[in-house]
């Protein structure tokens, strides 16, 4: 069903999101390496590139253990943004076309300057023109939100939307609380050091994987650092606040 070509695994991903209907994970039928996996995801962007979207970022996965233990998973990813998963700060996120939300608490970085290859979390910092409090949206195109290492790099890091808070100039993200509020009740709360000790780490290693995928991360891109704390079902008509000390918060309002 799926095809184990990678076009046609990129097909299969990219017809679940749109159809709203999920697949088996691609690796219950087919062998598939990180490496090749990656190809996949690149595949699924050019999808998403052919009807229009533009790349604004990317987001790392799985850089807290929280996270690696919640989905079984031991290594970090990172996906691609674009500018249709983009929700305004205080906006209306409409979750009817997606398939079983999940939202959670991140940091995320602007960049002021080009950003590739090998370098300490302090100089990958340097990069950095603005900092501000985020959340992700996931939704995994698995059934059961179920999948490998290559599956859910493959499936873009289950990348479906994000919001940025207000940005403020680079200040130390080292260890700031984060709460995850849905309708005024407390969902999640954790600390940015929960992101690889230090979300610049997860900076750094975008960077490094921007240089193994023969790339630079460019000025103006935003780059997620990665969820604090585990992810949580989010229900429709709800309303969700992600607040920071020192950065604010970022709000949505779901439909
Ligand atoms: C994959 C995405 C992980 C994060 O912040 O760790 C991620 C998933 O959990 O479905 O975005
Ligand atoms: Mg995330």
């Amino acid at each position: 069903m799926t095809g184990a070509t990678p076009a046609g695994m990129a097909e299969a991903l990219d017809e679940a999101a749109r159809a709203r209907r999920p697949i088996p994970p691609l690796t219950d039928t087919a062998p598939l390496g990180v490496d090749d996996a990656y190809g996949v995801q690149r595949m699924t962007l050019e999808r998403r590139r052919a009807r229009g979207e533009t790349v604004v970022g990317v987001k790392m996965g799985f850089t807290s253990r929280a996270k690696m233990a919640q989905m079984g998973v031991d290594d970090l990813i990172w996906g691609r943004l674009t500018d249709a998963m983009a929700v305004e700060d205080g906006g209306v996120l409409d979750t009817g076309g997606l398939i079983h939300p999940r939202i959670e608490p991140e940091i995320a970085f602007l960049l002021g300057r080009p950003l590739s290859g090998r370098m300490s979390p302090f100089r990958a910092a340097r990069s950095v023109s603005a900092v501000a409090v985020a959340y992700e949206v996931l939704d995994s195109r698995y059934q059961d939100f179920r999948f490998t290492l290559p599956d859910v790099i493959a499936d873009n890091a289950s990348a479906a939307a994000f919001g940025i808070g207000p940005w403020h100039d680079p200040v130390d993200v080292g260890n700031l609380g984060l709460l995850l509020e849905i309708d005024g009740r407390t969902a999640e709360t954790g600390s940015t050091a929960a992101v690889l000790g230090h979300p610049y780490r997860s900076l750094a290693a975008a960077a490094r994987l921007a240089e193994a995928a023969g790339m630079e991360l460019e000025p103006g891109w935003i780059v997620l650092a990665g969820a604090a704390t585990t992810a949580v079902p989010l229900p429709r008509g709800a309303h969700v606040r992600v607040t920071s000390a020192g950065l604010g918060r970022v709000e949505v309002t779901t439909r």
